[in-house]
């Protein structure tokens, strides 16, 4: 496979000399909770419940039915559904089937799919119907386009295109493959918020080990039941542990396709829900909505939080109101995983962002020049291990920038490590605002602002300005009307905030907008408040 960057030879014999690496395929995640609880529940989504046998029976047929037309044997498919029961189907029938699913998201559009196909040379694309956007018109514009893509596969009406259900239908074994377990299972996508994003090939034997090992530190078992709530192509609720993780243990997963605190805490209610990951808005909302909603999550046992910085009062208000069992987890989808862990102290789950999940991850915190940083002083947070990645996929002059020559992924993070071993987060290496001559921290002074009862959202971005360079603006989301600049100055100069560090500007915003996992999107707010 071209544009693939395998580990280096010395390191992969280390993993699997270390037994991170078991060399088992990712579809045997399912297959061997078929073999062990075949009548337990998989996965349950509004309109069905599946138990493991069948399943593991529906993937297989599923596999058949993409071998019958020509679709296997390394061959990219992408891959956006909405979170339910044929999601899971689809990723395995496609695992099973030899082929390479492009892991998209329901909020991607023309732009980005375009790219996923131009750079996966994917030949088929499966979407479903539903969620109040023509899927299905969107894939017939790529079809136009000039790229491989061939094949159309509908879960719904699939007019003149191919039916995924009746794909399915057959009862077709497909013929056991062999998989080289160092090679790519799948590609996930980039969740950055600059730069088109890329493809990011994750191998059976990484990927195995992320949900496993995951899924044993979130102490995760048979009787657990794991709700969906984020897109579920996203590393964080695909793997870590998320469906994947679950299904190594045997546990039960709901696929939730409305997050807002209304229907998550009914679907929580219904299904006896013990765990879920959110990123941090949803997080916030859903200890809000406690105040107001009748129903509140009584079985959440472990409400994992990650994808973004969670400030710090927040932490403590998802603990007290939804539950005690928060985690922080500060991940990607390049690989490295930081979780704090369940016993830990209040300071650390409130306050840090967690340890690695691996013994073998290799942590680089580096000023500048690449010369590391003394403890506790903040710097790019660089990286290689386990699982994470060595390269992006087909993208040659980004991985020149994004890896070390020894191998580090650069993360873009800027972060410090406490004595404690545990990370603290402290913003984005680029997410800085310069300002005439003075460089200041988004995320620093968000934090700040999210201190005022009438913030309810806050994202700091640099403006083009004639005499500064840049101005801080910040863009909020107030709780009822809004406070003036000056009131919230007011405010930040009681909280000992630098005066260069202070907002230049308001902007007030129904709702900041998102990514298509739902994090701020600041590339969206600039383009919107320029002149
Ligand atoms: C997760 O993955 P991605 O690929 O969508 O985004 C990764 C980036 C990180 O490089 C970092 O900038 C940011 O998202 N991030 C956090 C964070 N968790 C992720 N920033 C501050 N605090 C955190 N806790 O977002 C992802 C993948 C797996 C698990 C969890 C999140």
């Amino acid at each position: 496979m071209t544009g693939f960057t395998p580990f280096p030879p010395d390191r992969a014999a280390a993993y699997r000399d270390a037994g991170y690496w078991t060399g088992q395929p990712l579809d045997w995640v399912l297959r061997s909770a078929a073999e062990r609880r075949p009548d337990h529940p998989a996965v349950i989504d509004d309109r069905s419940r599946f138990t493991y046998a069948e399943l593991d029976r529906r993937a297989d047929a599923a596999a058949a039915g993409l071998l019958a037309l020509g679709i296997g044997d390394g061959h990219s498919v992408l891959v956006q559904l909405p979170n339910s029961c044929q999601f899971a189907v689809a990723l395995f029938g496609l695992l099973r089937a030899g082929a390479l699913p492009v892991m998209c998201l329901p909020g991607h559009r023309d732009a980005e799919l375009a790219h996923f196909l131009e750079v996966s040379g994917a030949v088929g694309i499966i979407v479903g119907t539903d969620a109040g956007f023509d899927f299905r018109a969107m894939a017939e514009r790529l079809l136009e386009r000039d790229n491989a893509l061939r094949h159309i596969i509908v879960d719904g009406d699939a007019g003149p295109h191919i039916s995924w259900s009746q794909l399915c239908e057959g009862d077709g074994q497909p013929s056991q493959l062999r998989v080289d377990t160092s090679r790519p299972a799948l590609l996930l996508v980039s969740g950055g918020t600059t730069g088109a994003p890329k493809l990011i090939p994750r191998t059976h034997d990484d990927y195995v080990y992320n949900a496993t090992a995951s899924a044993q530190l979130c102490q995760l078992t048979s009787t657990d039941v794991y709700l969906v709530a984020l897109p579920a192509g996203h590393n964080f609720p695909l793997a870590c542990p998320g469906l994947l993780g679950a299904m190594t243990v045997g546990a039960t997963v709901v696929f939730g396709t409305d997050p807002s605190p209304e229907a998550a805490f009914a679907t929580i209610a219904r299904h006896g829900v013990t765990a879920t990951a959110l990123v941090p808005a949803l997080a916030r909302l859903w200890a809000q909505a406690c105040e107001w909603e009748e129903q509140r999550p009584t079985t959440l046992r472990l409400l994992q939080v990650g994808g973004a910085k969670l400030a710090a009062d927040d932490a403590r208000h998802v603990r007290s109101t939804l539950t005690p069992g928060l985690q922080q987890v500060f991940g990607m989808a390049e690989g490295l995983l930081c979780y704090t862990r369940i016993d830990d102290p209040t300071e650390i789950l409130e306050h840090t962002q967690g340890r690695p999940l691996a013994e073998h991850d290799e942590l680089q915190i580096v000023d500048d020049e690449g010369v590391a940083v003394p403890e506790c002083e903040p710097g790019e947070l660089l990286v290689r291990g386990p699982y994470t990645i060595n390269g992006y996929f087909r993208a040659e002059a980004e991985n020149q920038r994004s890896f070390t020559p020894d191998g580090f992924y650069r993360s873009g993070d800027k972060v410090r490590r406490l004595p404690s071993g545990y990370l603290e987060v402290t913003g984005r290496v680029k997410d800085v605002i310069l300002r005439g001559g003075e460089t200041i921290s988004a995320l620093d002074l968000e934090s700040h602002l999210l201190t005022h009862p009438a913030v309810s959202a806050a994202a700091a971005v640099g403006l083009p300005d004639p005499y500064l360079g840049e101005k801080i603006c910040a863009a909020i989301v107030f709780r009822g009307r809004p406070v003036s600049l000056a009131e919230l100055n007011e405010h930040l100069d009681t909280r000992g905030v630098a005066v260069h560090c202070r907002p230049d500007m308001v902007a007030p915003m129904p709702a900041l907008p998102t990514t298509a996992v739902g994090k701020v999107d600041k590339r969206t707010i600039v383009a919107q408040l320029r002149p």
